[in-house]
């Protein structure tokens, strides 16, 4: 399966802001946090299918607390990962 780098393969390159703000978006209830179904809808928005084991391993990449749910601070952190090592959520 071709590694797939939704980064480059957009027109215009994302900045870690834009990305951010992306992943905001998509806290449909407002709770200031995503669960692990939003954040598969942001990574489906992306064009990265993540479905099964990929979505749980970038949760629980992400979710530093353990707690189920991206806070803010822990999507700063998974969108600063991201950018210095796409394959985490890709392999
Ligand atoms: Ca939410
Ligand atoms: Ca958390």
């Amino acid at each position: 399966m071709p590694i797939w780098n939704p980064i480059k393969s957009v027109n215009v390159p994302l900045t870690e802001e834009q990305l951010k703000g992306l992943l905001k978006r998509y806290d449909k209830n407002g709770d200031g946090r995503l669960s692990r179904k939003e954040l598969g809808d942001a990574f489906r928005s992306l064009g990265l299918n993540l479905s099964g084991w990929r979505a749980w391993r970038a949760l629980r990449h992400a979710d530093k607390n353990g707690d189920g749910y991206i806070s803010e601070e822990e999507m700063e952190e998974l969108v600063k990962t991201y950018y210095k090592n796409p394959s985490i959520i890709q392999q």
